[in-house]
């Protein structure tokens, strides 16, 4: 049985005000029995171990290299020494904004594996590349080259998050995020074998809102979210965790 993951991705917004909200969630479901996950700022990380209780707390990016002359970056070791256990990689807004192509991905996530984080890598198609129907063949691309060989149920997430759908309110229908993460957990089995790729975590990503997460968690093969906007409130945020 693979255990639900409620993912809270804060992007580049909060501050140690915000923190008071991670405490709120951490009080509302210290006896959850759903993994949860909130990737602040970096600048956030040490503050928010201390606030979050059950919660795991997790960067937005690593790079791939251990340490370095990488100005402004991060290392997964880092990540981990500030107290993070997991990390989002290849997220859209780092493909586009940092022109990171999936071998990037692959490679800091061979790195974030290697200092034992959790690697939620992000995986989505335009919403032209939707309308020329290549979405499986883009989603089957990103996922064979950003995915490396490391990954186990244990240590990766798959999280789908169509580009078209973050941050716009725009949600595919059921039967197209059932389609995607059908397609993703097939290839899974047919790399990683039965075992590997049943264990593996796929997460829907984009406009995921209380008012819609139940009816998003009931499609095959969604085992959680990885929630934007709605993820910065304990009030949006808590009911999505209670819909899974
Ligand atoms: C997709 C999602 C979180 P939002 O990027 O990763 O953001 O829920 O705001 O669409």
């Amino acid at each position: 049985m693979r255990r639900k993951l409620a993912a809270g991705n804060w992007k580049m917004n909060g501050d140690s005000a915000t923190l008071d909200e991670l405490a709120t969630l951490a009080q509302r479901h210290a006896e959850a029995s759903v993994d949860l996950l909130i990737c602040p700022p970096a600048t956030l990380i040490s503050r928010a171990v201390s606030c979050a209780g059950p919660i795991r707390i997790g960067g937005q990016d690593c790079h791939a290299a251990p340490s370095g002359a990488h100005t402004g970056d991060i290392s997964a070791a880092q990540l981990r020494d500030a107290g993070a256990t997991a990390v989002i990689l290849g997220h859209s807004e780092r493909r586009e904004d940092h022109d990171e192509d999936s071998d990037q991905v692959r490679e800091k996530a061979r790195a974030a594996h290697a200092a034992d984080l959790l690697t939620v890598i992000c995986l989505g198609e335009s919403l032209a590349q939707r309308e020329a129907q290549n979405t499986l063949d883009i989603i089957g691309a990103q996922l064979a080259l950003s995915v490396p060989d490391s990954a186990t149920g244990e240590n990766t997430v798959i999280a789908y998050e169509p580009i078209w759908a973050i941050g716009t309110g725009l949600v595919p229908d059921t039967d197209q995020i059932g389609e995607v993460h059908d397609f993703i957990r097939a290839r899974l089995e047919r790399r990683f074998g039965a075992g590997v790729g049943r264990s593996v975590r796929l997460l829907y990503g984009g406009s995921v809102k209380p008012e819609n997460a139940a009816s998003i968690f009931a499609v095959s093969n969604v085992d959680g979210a990885l929630v934007g906007g709605a993820s910065l409130k304990a009030a949006d945020f808590s009911p999505i965790v209670s819909a899974l």
